[in-house]
């Protein structure tokens, strides 16, 4: 099936159970408000809004052990991980309303799952200001959502490696990070050693940003499973304030249109996730609309006489 007549599901999953800030578990309605599922209808995507998943409250807890809230953490991504994979398994492109970005354990976890059964090859675009690469011994904070790619790598606690039933879910190499800017000390060292591949700001300063998209979507082709995991703190936070998380130095609008386009022009996407929107730090749901924008433009909408 071609991408524009693809199944799409949206997937609400209201959480902000790892985040440092609450707020984010309002934003898959903040992405309704904006529109999201009649945007897409109108580029003839078939789609199905499937509701939000429901999981623990945030008890607003200290961290144990290293860890905050990882019980609550561990439900959220099991039921991620379970609706993700039906999807799938459905021929489906779910896409996560988030949330925060720890629910990528669960969504990446069954997406590589999924990619294991039925023979297709792995990538992951990782559109983020941080690396998402803490353990417990690093992390400053224990907040789980700085902590996804290294649980879907194998390091982490087993109650979160073994979420998609095989360990590690998958591995570094199928990550490309594109957009980060800021990597807690312990963690820069970590993702150097297990050879993560980063396209982070200063590289994107040097050789551009189609420069770093052609190499970060080098070898794609018809067997790939393009996953993306786009953070909203990605984006500049002069236009995108929407965010727990903002550092400043990111992709503007049109460096941001680019990437997305760059990435629809593979045809590709077979799932994303769309995380950290945090309506109570937004502006007139400001945040939302461009997601939104960014979104289409993930999907094939052009902006310019193509
Ligand atoms: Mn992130």
């Amino acid at each position: 099936m071609s991408p524009l007549t693809r199944s799409v599901a949206l997937v609400g999953v209201p959480t902000d159970i790892g985040a440092g800030h609450r707020g984010s578990s309002m934003g898959p309605e903040a992405l309704r408000v904006a529109r999201l599922g009649e945007r897409l209808a109108k580029r003839g995507m078939h789609v199905v809004d499937r509701g939000n998943l429901v999981g623990p409250l945030n008890p607003w807890l200290p961290p144990t052990d290293g860890y905050r809230h990882l019980d609550a953490v561990v439900a959220w991504n099991t039921a991620v991980h379970d609706a993700v994979h039906a999807e799938l398994a459905a021929g489906h492109l779910p896409i996560m309303l988030g949330g925060d970005h720890c629910l990528a354990i669960g969504s990446i976890s069954a997406v590589a799952r999924h990619c294991r059964e039925t023979g297709k090859k792995l990538r992951v675009l990782w559109l983020d200001a941080h690396a998402d690469f803490n353990t417990s011994q690093i992390t400053p904070s224990g907040n789980i959502h700085g902590m996804p790619v290294a649980c879907l790598c194998g390091y982490g606690p087993d109650v979160l490696t073994h979420i998609g039933g095989t360990v590690p879910a998958t591995s570094p190499d199928v990550f490309r990070q594109i957009g980060i800017r800021s990597v807690d000390e312990g963690e820069k060292r970590f993702v150097h050693e297990v050879g993560i591949d980063i396209y982070d700001m200063r590289y994107i300063d040097e050789i551009g940003i189609k420069a770093a998209m052609e190499e970060a979507l080098a070898d794609v082709d018809a067997d790939t499973h393009l996953h993306v995991s786009f953070d909203v703190d990605f984006l500049d936070p002069s236009i995108a304030p929407g965010v727990g998380t903002t550092v400043r130095g990111g992709p503007n609008y049109r460096e941001a249109q680019l990437v997305m386009e760059m990435i629809a022009d593979t045809g590709r996407v077979g799932s994303l996730d769309i995380v950290e929107l945090n309506p109570a730090f937004d502006k007139r749901n400001q945040t939302a609309k461009l997601a939104v924008d960014l979104v289409e433009s993930l999907f094939g909408k052009s902006t310019l006489m193509r």
